[in-house]
């Protein structure tokens, strides 16, 4: 009797615990993600990447569109931790000022992702792992692709224009660190005017009609961060009388399919490809980081450089 009653009793704590675990483990995982804003066509399409990935894994996702401000992307992260959510994605508009949320989040305990943008802080502890593409090797196969383009007019020296993305952010330093590594010496090449065009198409056509206006028919190459800036850029070279592609070779990056559509247009010579598929590999990585699995510091996206020549082709293909 005694042992019957023992073994009903132990079935029963068993049957509480095992109700209490499963009912732990359907909780949804929760994600509190501080997105850049809404700037390009890439941004958009890592935005939808991301919610599109969390609805399918049944993961709540607390979205905050930070407008390309770092003090929304602070109060956002602050917010997180305040709701103890499990998990704080963010993708860092700039690189540096980071130190303080981050000890904060990391006194609550709550595990930090960097998607798509770097940091710059003392402790690399603060993060868990970065996942995101390889912006120097960009700005170098960008700078590559010249040089090879430069040996069809080997006794002309080429005046670049450089229009960069949002002053202080990884893609913008890097991009820029990453292709005068490889023109640096080069007689041929040289940058005549670098400005920021902070990654967005108005202000990437304002400071071409700048460029235009300062330097006129020396500009030869244009060398935009992002593709959005380029396109913008493209309408000012237009209504400056000249034509992309062929007065002034443009080379861009991120390979959205406003780049594709430019280059079969004959407008643009070049994009970089640069990957906002993020959100499947944020979710699994998140899962792993919250299950204790030990995660690499650093996931690399793997991308490929698309000249005008294969436009057409690839075109429907292309997922952004
Ligand atoms: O190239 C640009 C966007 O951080 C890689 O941000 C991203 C960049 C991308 O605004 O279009």
């Amino acid at each position: 009797m005694t042992c019957n009653r023992r073994t009903v009793l132990a079935a029963a704590l068993v049957a509480a615990f095992t109700l209490n675990t499963s009912a732990f483990a359907a909780k949804p995982l929760v994600i509190g993600f501080s997105q850049v804003g809404a700037e390009s066509e890439w941004r958009t399409a890592n935005t939808v990447s991301i919610k599109d990935a969390a609805k399918k894994e049944g993961i709540t996702l607390k979205f905050a569109d930070a407008q390309q401000k770092q003090e929304n992307q602070v109060k956002a992260i602050r917010s997180f931790i305040a709701q103890r959510v499990d998990v704080i994605a963010f993708s860092p508009v700039v690189e540096s000022g980071w130190d303080t949320v981050l000890r904060e989040a990391k006194a609550a305990k709550i595990p930090v992702i960097l998607t798509d943008r770097a940091v710059n802080v003392s402790d690399p502890s603060l993060y868990v792992t970065f996942i995101g593409s390889d912006f120097v090797e960009e700005g170098r196969r960008a700078a590559r692709w010249l040089v090879e383009r430069a040996k069809k007019t080997p006794d002309t020296v080429l005046n670049i224009v450089e229009l960069q993305g949002t002053v202080g952010s990884a893609p913008a330093l890097d991009r820029k660190k990453g292709f005068e590594e490889i023109i640096a010496g080069n007689p041929k090449l040289k940058v005549i005017r670098s400005q920021t065009g902070d990654f967005t198409r108005a202000k990437g056509k304002e400071v071409m009609e700048a460029f235009l206006k300062a330097e006129g028919k020396k500009i030869n190459v244009l060398y935009a961060h992002n593709d959005d800036m380029a396109i913008g850029a493209i309408q000012a070279i237009e209504e400056a009388g000249l034509k992309p592609g062929k007065d002034i070779i443009v080379i861009s990056i991120d390979g959205v399919k406003g780049a594709f559509e430019a280059m079969i247009a004959g407008k643009l010579n070049v994009t970089v490809e640069c990957s906002p598929l993020l959100g499947p590999q944020l979710m699994q990585i998140a899962r792993d980081v919250v299950a204790n699995k030990p995660v690499p510091k650093r996931f690399t996206t793997q991308e490929g450089v698309f000249p005008a020549e294969v436009a057409a082709k690839e075109f429907p293909n292309r997922k952004y």
